[in-house]
């Protein structure tokens, strides 16, 4: 499947690229906005620059960028089929071997085959806030037009091959001090190009030319592989690179070109190109492009709890103002406290400077009463989950607030259109579903009501991705996209767990398929109570669909609410140290089965796997069936960034077109099997 952006082109070579030649000195502009990606135009446009800069026999070139930033890679919209003529080696090797001396004068972000443009420059300035990197493993590739072997040669082996695998940008302060800059300019690029080529320096050896040093990798190598949780580029790279200490340049070059080729058929590279460009197109749905968005600076926040301060957090490390709003001062305090434990450990981390923790603090006041929201541009409830207690809050802020400032809900499950029903200026109300702890997880759930106008959703969509989050539009169902596809999942883990499963074989069947914790490990982490009210509320309005298995209600019943509840116990024992699988639990497991005739049945791995899988893909084609989700992306997006599914496995859709469609249909008619009359069949399992 490809996506709408993996067939993206730009515009001619020569609208691409252009050449201006005075007093023997060229200037070659790329101009293809909106990253000056080196598309097949500019590559070609760079090879008719280079022809009119050799015949012109200037002294200098110097390589610009219009727009935001110097170049910020190869065009991934091109990785989809091979690769069109000419090759980026090819044009890179040009260059490099030019008897005109090209110098790179870069801003912005310069990103594969960015930064490897610039290491077959001759030489190599940048403003000072310029970042460089090699981040091709976030896309399951490896630089593949000589990265890996002419940085090793510039700036040493052990920091490329970190570059390299780990795909971290460093700033131009650490590139220039290891060698991998002339020089660092501030301000006009124009005044610095003519002061360089004032005093240039005497013409290096070319990169790809020089000899490498060998470095001692191993504790690297240790580090790449920790990091790495599946995904296979990451040590690619780095012994990719390695080479450069043990073969000529244009040896492992060629090792390094056929690795990356390789690598852009590969399923992990093809997932995870799909969710760069999912997580892009999802945030910025295409019916809100042209909508007007109303500017957002001063964030009213209701409630103080964990929810409440992790967004008002977020908002302040975004530079808005936050006021946030407790029933009364002790709580408005505890409120207080709470974010400022939020800045001071990002200030005791290093994540942020003094200057920058002392301004989010001056940006934020917690009080009693809703005074303080009259000029708030937008509000945010994030109090008990009760409607009564929501609807009282909203009504609160619609009598101070201006007509036209949106008023969101952070429920995880409630129905924006109850809460908001009967409140004065229906299109301002949304919900604005966090994710806990909210300064620090990114996804947000976008729940517009049947009145929320687009101006509001624009609005909402644009502040969230002002916080660094990552909204996604969702329709109005118990659950929303995630927490659905959570219930399912943790419904056909428990049928499982029922019938025969441990809940730490389950565990050990979803950790191995790459989640960070298996079903029953998450709901020890967050507590067993939230999901044992969800059950109960669901029972209680009659729609928990079909079969009922009480194993979890029963742990609760005895107190054994998770890692930290007052028995220290869930599924897993923490009395001591890790959570460990405990007898107990197996013996009312047992119980169970005894007392509800279950199965016996002993699953494989694979099979449980298949299993839960199936009822989760099946759950999130239901979910694009009812106009619950727009896309299959939006639902790779939210459970990738939300759930913490593998991003090299591309997101459950993605995953579910690898696995096949034939296998989730076999599981789940064996599931059906299992617990009849629990599971709507979506179209596709029908
Ligand atoms: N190719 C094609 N399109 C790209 C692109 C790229 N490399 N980078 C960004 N875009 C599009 C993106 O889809 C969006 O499109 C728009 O630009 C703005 O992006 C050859 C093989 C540079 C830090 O991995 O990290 O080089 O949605 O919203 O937040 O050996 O984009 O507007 O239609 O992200 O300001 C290596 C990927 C490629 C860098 C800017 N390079 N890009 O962030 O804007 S492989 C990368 C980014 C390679 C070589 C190897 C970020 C950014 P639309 P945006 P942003």
């Amino acid at each position: 499947m490809t996506t709408r952006s993996e067939n993206q082109k730009s515009g001619p070579a020569d609208k691409v690229v252009h050449v201006q030649i005075e007093n023997g000195h060229a200037l070659v502009t790329i101009d293809n906005p909106p990253v000056n990606a080196l598309a097949v135009t500019v590559r070609r446009g760079l090879m008719e620059a280079l022809a009119k800069v050799n015949d012109a026999k200037c002294e200098t070139a110097a390589l610009i960028c219009a727009g935001r930033t110097f170049v910020a890679g190869g065009d991934i919209s091109e990785f989809a089929g091979p690769p069109p003529l000419p090759h980026l080696p090819d044009v890179l090797s040009a260059i490099e071997a030019s008897d005109t001396p090209f110098i790179a004068v870069m801003h912005g972000t310069v990103l594969g085959g960015g930064l490897e443009l610039a290491l077959a420059c001759a030489y190599r300035i940048a403003d000072k806030a310029t970042r460089f990197g090699l981040p091709e493993v976030n896309l399951g590739l490896i630089p593949g037009a000589g990265g890996t072997q002419r940085l090793p040669r510039l700036i040493g082996l052990e920091r490329a091959a970190r570059m390299a695998s780990i795909g971290k940008p460093v700033t131009a302060k650490d590139f220039a001090g290891w060698g991998g800059l002339d020089q660092i300019f501030e301000g006009d690029r124009m005044a610095a190009i003519a002061a360089f080529r004032a005093n240039l320096p005497a013409r290096p050896d070319m990169t790809s030319a020089r000899a490498v040093e060998d470095a001692d990798l191993t504790a690297l190598t240790a580090e790449v592989k920790k990091a790495a949780k599946g995904s296979n580029a990451p040590l690619i790279a780095l012994e990719t690179t390695a080479l450069a200490a043990k073969l000529p340049f244009a040896e492992g070059a060629a090792i390094e070109r056929q690795t990356h080729l390789d690598l852009r058929s590969s399923s992990q590279s093809r997932a995870l190109r799909r969710l760069f460009f999912a997580g892009r197109s999802v945030t910025r749905p295409a019916r809100l492009k042209s909508v007007d968005t109303a500017p957002v600076n001063h964030v009213a926040i209701v409630g103080g709890g964990l929810m409440g301060a992790g967004i008002a957090a977020s908002c302040l490390a975004a530079g808005h103002r936050v006021t946030m709003i407790e029933r009364d001062e002790p709580s408005a305090e505890a409120g207080h406290g709470r974010v400022e434990a939020i800045i001071a450990k990002d200030l005791a981390s290093g994540r942020i400077n003094q200057d920058k923790a002392d301004a989010r603090r001056a940006g934020f006041t917690a009080s009693a009463g809703y005074a303080g929201a009259f000029d708030a541009d937008i509000a945010i409830e994030a109090v008990f989950e009760d409607a009564d207690v929501k609807r009282a809050v909203f009504g609160e802020l619609s009598a101070v607030m201006r007509q036209d400032a949106p008023i969101a809900t952070n429920t995880s499950y409630l129905d924006p259109n109850m809460i908001s029903e009967g409140m004065p200026g229906p299109d301002r109300f949304l919900g604005l579903h966090f994710f806990s702890p909210a300064n620090i997880m990114k996804l947000v759930e976008v729940v517009g009501t049947s009145a929320t106008s687009d101006r509001t959703m624009a609005t909402a969509f644009a502040f969230a991705r002002g916080l660094g989050k990552i909204p996604v539009e969702t329709g109005v169902c118990d659950g929303f996209i995630g927490n659905r596809i959570l219930s399912a999942y943790r419904r056909q883990a428990d049928y499982m767990v029922a019938d025969g499963a441990s809940p730490y074989e389950v565990d050990a069947a979803m950790r191995e398929l790459g989640m960070p914790l298996g079903p029953y490990e998450l709901q020890d982490r967050t507590g067993l109570q939230i999901s044992w009210a969800n059950r109960k509320r669901q029972r209680a309005s009659g729609t928990w669909p079909g079969r009922y298995v009480e194993i979890a209600d029963q742990l609760c019943e005895l107190g054994r609410l998770g890692r930290g509840s007052p028995t220290n116990r869930g599924w897993y024992d923490h009395s001591d140290g890790p959570g460990k699988p405990d007898p107990e639990v197996e013996a009312i497991v047992q119980t169970y089965r005894a007392e509800h005739g279950a199965k016996h049945e002993s699953f494989s791995r694979d099979e449980i796997v298949l299993r839960v899988m199936a009822a989760i893909v099946n759950e999130a084609h239901l979910i694009l069936e009812e106009g619950i989700a727009f896309a299959p992306e939006d639902i790779d997006v939210v459970w990738t960034e939300g759930y913490g599914f593998p991003k090299h496995l591309g997101g459950l859709m993605f995953w579910a077109e690898e696995t096949g469609m034939a296998k989730l249909r076999a599981a789940f008619a064996a599931m059906q099997a299992q617990s009849p009359g629990s599971w709507k069949a979506a179209k596709p399992f029908a």
